[in-house]
């Protein structure tokens, strides 16, 4: 089992469309404001560009509000460009123009009916593949998945997500084998043998955290999970969400990272 940190090169993000308002969400928080979207949404690409990262912007997809959530539409791993089969049916067209920007890159291989996989339910820490069993994932879609991996070699647990939209709006990577949990999900079998940081009551949104090659990214407002984050001795950005928020989206929805 590799053990070495992961190192990403390069991002594919998309940029959000005028129909943004229109996406799925449950945060009953009104409708993201366009131009703040677009604001935010720069913000990230610049951010992961300091970072080194070499981030190619798609177009927006229209017709496809959510599609800037571009994460759940495709999982990069060393070895493949896994295009899912995303669980929510407005959200399946999403990926034929996924596979186009992803086939330069890495073999390309896909997530077939009846499964469902939405890439916001898999989480790669500290060697493994954790990928949750949500509203979006289905049993089949986990376990295609997977194969996948485990055919190069990757270990893999599946994680039952309960309420909630995906695996990684209760947990993520901080490097090595830490994990942010929002409280309550830390006490999971699948992560016994990790190192874990648990927010606050209220913070739960800032558990979506994107570690990028030794820097931490996290959503701005949240000063106490800032505080624990800060123990990490990691340089430790923080970006201004609120527009996808109002989607559901976080940080790491936005971007392909490989
Ligand atoms: C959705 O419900 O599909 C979008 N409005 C939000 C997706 C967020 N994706 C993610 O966290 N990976």
């Amino acid at each position: 089992m590799s053990m070495e940190p992961v190192i990403f090169h390069k991002a594919i993000v998309r940029a959000p469309g005028p129909d943004a308002a229109a996406g799925l969400t449950t945060a009953g928080m009104g409708s993201p404001d366009y131009s703040r979207l677009l604001l935010q949404h720069a913000a990230y690409v610049e951010a992961l560009r300091r970072l080194g990262l070499e981030v190619d912007v798609l177009p927006a997809a229209p017709g496809y509000p959510d599609a800037y959530f571009i994460e759940d539409a495709a999982v990069v791993t060393p070895e493949f460009a896994i295009v899912t089969r995303p669980g929510a049916p407005s959200r399946r067209g999403e990926t034929s123009s996924i596979e186009a920007a992803l086939a330069g890159h890495r073999p390309l291989r896909r997530i077939e009916p009846p499964g469902t996989l939405d890439g916001g339910d898999v989480l790669f820490a500290g060697g493994r593949f954790f990928i949750g069993l949500s509203e979006r994932t289905n049993a089949d879609g986990a376990r295609q998945l997977g194969a996948i991996v485990a055919s190069a070699g990757h270990p893999w647990t599946s994680v039952p997500v309960g309420s909630g939209l995906h695996l990684k709006s209760f947990v993520n990577t901080l490097g090595g084998r830490t994990l942010a949990f929002a409280p309550g999900f830390e006490d999971g079998e699948a992560f016994r043998d990790y190192d874990r940081i648990v927010l606050d009551p209220g913070d739960e949104y800032a558990a979506n955290t994107l570690w990028i090659n030794g820097t931490l990214l996290m959503p701005a407002g949240f000063p106490g999970t800032r505080e624990k984050y800060a123990r990490l001795e990691l340089p430790v950005i923080e970006l201004e969400t609120s527009e996808m928020r109002k989607m559901d989206g976080g940080l790491t929805c936005l971007s392909l990272r490989f």
